[in-house]
């Protein structure tokens, strides 16, 4: 099960063997010993239920699915690729035999208390189980499910903790101690049992025990190695969530493990499987971006030139650049470095008495962020998008904004273009969760200049909360620092004609100084999906001679109304684009524009459509969710020919 574990993760580029690995024993006890379940009936009514509350665990639930005859290892190797059953968090509609879809961490306990809940009004026999992780604690809303599933004397209902001591930042005693876990579940009224967590035959007696115990839940706190099994990986928080790279290194790994089955030579079997599974997903995705004259794709071409970098990385250098200021603070949620949050405190030691961490606890960071506030001190916060709105969106709302708190909120991993690990990581909906709170400045930078510019306005321009925006892919740099920049204000941007740079086709201009050069259409977006808008404006010069105002709204609250009503008015056709919820961006939009044409406006949307994302690389998606440049092209070509089709009727 771990060879497989690690070839799947191998084969997907990315994933988290850590956690996996440590986690693999008690899975293959569940699925293989304690747990009953049928998988030619996966909603078997008599089945006991297994939750993955971490998520990211994905893997091992996999391969323990494998190992119960779900899914063939042919499948679970094509794990965070496009199409794929296995999603980099599992999602249950997708995969039978899992039970919930999961991957935002401290919800799975709730979930279980409630169907062991459910299980006992039906007078079933069967059993529930929860699987978590240490770091996992951090989350209040575990500590809600643990009083409540004590208080119902839930006696059907298991939970383990993989308590291997590490999680992303480092080790769990220092990121935000959980211990001593097991004094904590037993005050809440558990039964608890402690068992090494690799040793096949005490997990057994544990789950016969917790089986045994009457009256109250179970905890089984597994004292287990993160990584276990690979020299390399034990017990370093590095391999909490990469990929082996190259063949050699996999090869170790696998060698190391020793497993009779999955050799090094099968494992290139299951990557030639999931090689093939990659290729059928990008013909079946080529076919679905639309065609205009040659490939316009980014550097394709002799000409048009771009770096990319990614927005992460400006917001990153903004805080390393500022953070001498006594009253910048920031306050971790357990991702720091991917968000680049930590760059504030990189080879700057002295800092350090200026970060704070609150482990995985997203509410009450903000409200810690809040308390900081109230004392005069520039407190910056931040996660992933979906949950630094939406977790703590009440915090947010009552404490922050009420009160207009000077908290600053990085929201990282904006959009589909997160990639691999799936619509559980793909914030696609905080634009409108942050934009609808009164005293709430929300900004979407386009680029890594950008975002570090618009960071430090939003740090010591603005006196209340500000809702940052950005990405996680490295995406085309179209600003640089001369381009006007000005919070509030958004910007018009003019494509000039073929440049060995694409940064250097454009003109860039405070709307409020543009003057009109009667245009045939406006495309106003936000974030990096404005690099694909003047793509698009490249695409529809070159291709169909079609001039385009490209309108930068990097703030989307405050809006720049009069821009976009000048824009209305004097192109007379209006397209959104955004890499979010449609809607989200294009419905302020459209409120700004409304009416106020003299004529008829053309106007549309585009977005991602109702739907939640998925696995897939960050460009792939991009193509899926229609969102390049080639589709803003089609939609904008669409909108100007139904105009002159109305104005010819
Ligand atoms: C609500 C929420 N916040 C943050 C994350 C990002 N995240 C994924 S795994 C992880 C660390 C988990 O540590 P631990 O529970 O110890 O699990 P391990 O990796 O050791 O298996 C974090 C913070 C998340 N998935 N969900
Ligand atoms: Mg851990």
């Amino acid at each position: 099960m771990r060879a497989l574990d690690l070839v799947s993760i191998h084969a997907a580029g990315s994933g988290h063997p850590g956690g996996t690995l440590s986690v693999m024993d008690i899975a293959a006890v569940l699925f293989l010993d304690e747990v009953r379940y049928d998988p030619a009936d996966p909603r078997w009514e008599g089945r006991d239920r297994v939750f993955f509350s971490a998520g990211h665990k994905a893997p091992a639930l996999y391969v323990a699915l494998v190992e119960a005859g779900y899914l063939g290892e042919e499948q679970a190797v094509t794990l965070r690729k496009l199409g794929s059953p296995c999603q980099g968090h599992p999602h249950a509609p997708a995969l039978p035999g899992v039970e919930v879809s999961s991957g935002s961490l401290g919800q799975g306990l709730g979930i279980a208390a409630g169907c062991a809940l459910a299980g006992r009004m039906a007078g079933a026999a069967w059993r529930v189980y929860c699987i978590m992780g240490d770091g996992e604690q951090q989350e209040g809303s575990i500590w809600e499910a643990a009083m409540a599933a004590a208080h119902h004397r839930l006696d059907n209902l298991c939970c383990i903790v993989d308590k291997n001591r590490l999680q992303i930042d480092g080790p769990v005693s220092a990121v935000m101690s959980i211990d001593p876990i097991v004094d904590k579940y037993r005050a809440f009224g558990w039964n608890v049992l402690t068992v090494d967590g690799h040793d096949v035959g005490k997990l057994q007696e544990a789950f016969r025990a917790a089986r045994a115990a009457k009256g109250r839940p179970t905890a089984i706190i597994a004292d287990t190695v993160k990584g276990k099994g690979v020299s390399f990986m034990e017990n370093q928080a590095g391999w909490h969530g990469m990929a082996t790279k190259g063949l050699e290194q996999l090869d170790q790994a696998l060698r190391e493990i020793g497993s009779p089955s999955c050799t090094p030579e099968h494992a290139r079997k299951l990557l030639a499987a999931a090689d093939g599974f990659q290729q059928r997903a990008e013909k079946a995705l080529a076919a679905e971006l639309p065609r205009h004259g040659r490939d316009w794709w980014w550097n394709a071409g002799a000409d048009l030139k771009v770096e990319m970098v990614p927005t992460r990385t400006g917001f990153g250098a903004c805080l390393a650049k500022h953070g001498d200021d006594p009253r910048l603070v920031t306050v971790h949620a357990d991702i720091s470095s991917s968000i680049s949050i930590a760059d504030f405190e990189k080879n700057r030691p002295e800092r350090l008495s200026r970060v704070v961490s609150v482990g995985i606890a997203e509410q009450n960071m903000m409200s810690v962020a809040a308390g900081l506030a109230l004392e005069g001190k520039i407190p910056i916060t931040g996660t992933y998008g979906v949950f630094a709105a939406g977790r703590p969106w009440d915090q947010i709302r009552t404490t922050i904004c009420y009160d207009r708190l000077n908290v600053k909120i990085a929201g990282a991993h904006g959009g589909i273009s997160v990639g691999a690990d799936g619509a559980t990581h793909q914030a696609l909906e905080e634009i409108s969760l942050m934009a609808v709170l009164p005293n709430m400045t929300v900004v979407v930078p386009c680029d890594s200049v950008e975002t570090e510019r618009l960071a430090r306005a939003a740090i010591f321009d603005v006196q209340g909360p500000v809702y940052v925006r950005y990405a996680r892919e490295a995406t085309p740099v179209v600003t640089s620092e001369t381009t006007p920049l000005q919070l509030g204000a958004a910007n018009v941007i003019r494509y000039r004609g073929r440049r060995p740079s694409f940064r250097d086709a454009f003109e860039t201009v405070f709307a409020s100084a543009y003057e009109g050069e009667g245009e045939d259409l406006a495309i106003a977006a936000c974030g990096p999906i404005l690099c694909e808008a003047m793509r698009a404006a490249v695409i529809l010069k070159e291709e169909y001679g079609l001039e385009t105002r490209v309108l930068n709204v990097h703030t989307v609250k405050p809006l720049d109304v009069e821009a976009l009503r000048r824009a209305a008015r004097e192109t007379g056709a209006v397209l959104t684009s955004e890499e979010h919820q449609k809607g989200g961006f294009g419905n302020l939009v459209a409120a700004a524009v409304c009416g106020c044409a003299e004529g008829a406006l053309a106007f549309d949307r585009l977005g991602v459509e109702d739907r939640f994302g998925e696995s897939g690389k960050p460009w792939e998606l991009m193509v899926r969710f229609g969102l390049a440049a080639e589709h803003i092209a089609a939609r904008a070509k669409a909108l100007v020919d139904s105009r002159a089709r109305r104005e010819e009727a």
